[in-house]
């Protein structure tokens, strides 16, 4: 088979790029390991920042997501019992976040693809890319025991953390940055009404915890766990339990619960390989940065790469322009470290870190009090949390 983009997973990062692309007249072709069912059954992000909103309208992809996508207009952070609120519309001057879900996101990126006929085959095993170096790399892959080779012009890595386009780029040309955080998060989504219209974020002595939500219906709440947990731990009774001792009490006393429909624990890190290009291979998303999910940045920010690596596609094709290409990675990483250091700093501001000792608690408490009380601390976290400009 011969394309023009060759795409490495059909998550929201791949499935967007060959839906922006395809709709410029570029062929692609997407190679998942897994199936579609899998791809979709997965729960993870629920907060976009206006950008991407915008990103999935230029994709022609929004009309469900502008339906029934709830708009944000802040959020709470509740600190020793109380709640304070984060105007994030008010402090950044009319911006809001839509909370919708990944799973929403992904479903109607593969309806966009099937209406175009666009090419994503599932269930292909040992994708490998060769002669990246050159101006004629292929992939290759098995699919039912049959090997199959893509010849391309570029290759886009959106594979993910666990992915092989990183790990084929040679070893003395990555660098890579890494924290890993001494928690996980333990996720449940529950088929009862939000405790709250807005998201609220729990910084208590037991530890963090998030209220959230994908609808009107369906509610998404989490609690910090230790690294080591096992989701086999926890009953959906100690669950609430533990989540009402951390909640302010009038959210802990009207919370409805009910028996969760899943269950997981995500690990927290902090990471980003450099550079996230290498000859004609691209990477883009989890596949060169991975975030503490603290300031929901991770989608947003392999949305951001698709926006950089499009337009840089599209320069190429229509107007013989590789500066896109050049300057794709310094520009996609000089967006990622704010992401980084934003995610780094809510992980930090409201998590107890085990092993903390007394002034490290007394700096917490004060980073918070100066935070409630400064606007100009305020809108810092504002602009940050709906997304920095593109
Ligand atoms: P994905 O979603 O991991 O998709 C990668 C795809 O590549 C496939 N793949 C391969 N295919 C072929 N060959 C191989 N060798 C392959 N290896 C892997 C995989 O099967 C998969 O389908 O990466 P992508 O597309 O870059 O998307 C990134 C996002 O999924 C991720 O950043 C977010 O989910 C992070 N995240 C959040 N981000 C936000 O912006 N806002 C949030 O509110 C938010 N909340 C979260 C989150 C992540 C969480 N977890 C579970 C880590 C909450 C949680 C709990
Ligand atoms: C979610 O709804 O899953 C969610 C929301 C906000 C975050 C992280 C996850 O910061």
């Amino acid at each position: 088979m011969r394309t023009q983009v060759g795409i490495i997973g059909a998550g929201p990062s791949g499935l967007l790029m060959s839906q922006l692309l395809h709709r410029q007249g570029i062929e692609t072709v997407v190679l998942e390991r897994h199936s579609r069912d899998y791809v979709l059954a997965r729960v993870r992000a629920g907060v976009l920042e206006h950008g991407f909103a915008d990103l999935m309208r230029e994709a022609q992809v929004a009309e469900r997501m502008d339906a029934e996508g709830l708009i944000h207009d802040g959020f709470d952070i509740a600190y020793e019992g109380r709640r304070h609120r984060i105007d994030l519309k008010g402090l950044t001057g009319g911006n809001t976040v839509i909370v919708y879900g990944q799973t929403e996101v992904t479903k109607d990126l593969y309806d966009a693809r099937d209406r175009m006929d666009g090419i994503v085959i599932h269930g292909a095993e040992d994708v490998q890319p060769h002669d990246i170096g050159t101006e004629m790399p292929f992939l290759t892959y098995s699919l039912n025991g049959e090997e199959h080779r893509v010849d391309c012009d570029y290759i886009v890595g959106c594979d993910g953390f666990h992915g092989v386009s990183r790990k084929s780029i040679p070893r003395d040309t990555l660098r890579e940055f890494e924290k890993v955080y001494p928690m996980g998060w333990l996720g449940v989504l529950s088929p009862t009404p939000p405790v709250s219209d807005e998201l609220i974020y729990v910084n208590h002595e037991r530890g963090f915890a998030l209220c959230s939500m994908r609808s009107p219906e369906l509610s998404r709440y989490y609690v910090q766990c230790s690294a080591d947990d096992r989701v086999e731990h926890w009953s959906d009774e100690m669950f609430w339990e533990e989540l009402k001792r951390r909640l302010p009490d009038d959210a802990a006393s009207t919370i409805v619960t009910a028996a969760s429909t899943e269950k997981t624990i995500a690990p927290l890190r902090s990471y980003v390989a450099e550079p996230m290009r290498h000859g004609n291979l691209f990477l883009a998303g989890d596949a060169a940065h991975i975030v503490p999910p603290t300031g929901a940045k991770g989608l947003n920010s392999a949305a951001s790469d698709i926006f950089y690596l499009y337009h840089a596609m599209v320069d190429h094709y229509r107007k013989h322009d590789d500066s896109g290409l050049e300057s794709y990675s310094e520009r996609a990483l000089a967006r990622v470290w704010k992401a980084e250091r934003f995610s780094w700093w809510m992980t930090r501001l409201l998590h107890h870190f085990p092993g903390e000792d007394d002034f490290d608690r007394r700096i917490q408490k004060i980073e918070l009090d100066y935070l409630f009380s400064s606007d100009a601390a305020m809108k810092s976290l504002a602009e940050n949390y709906v997304g920095l400009p593109y």
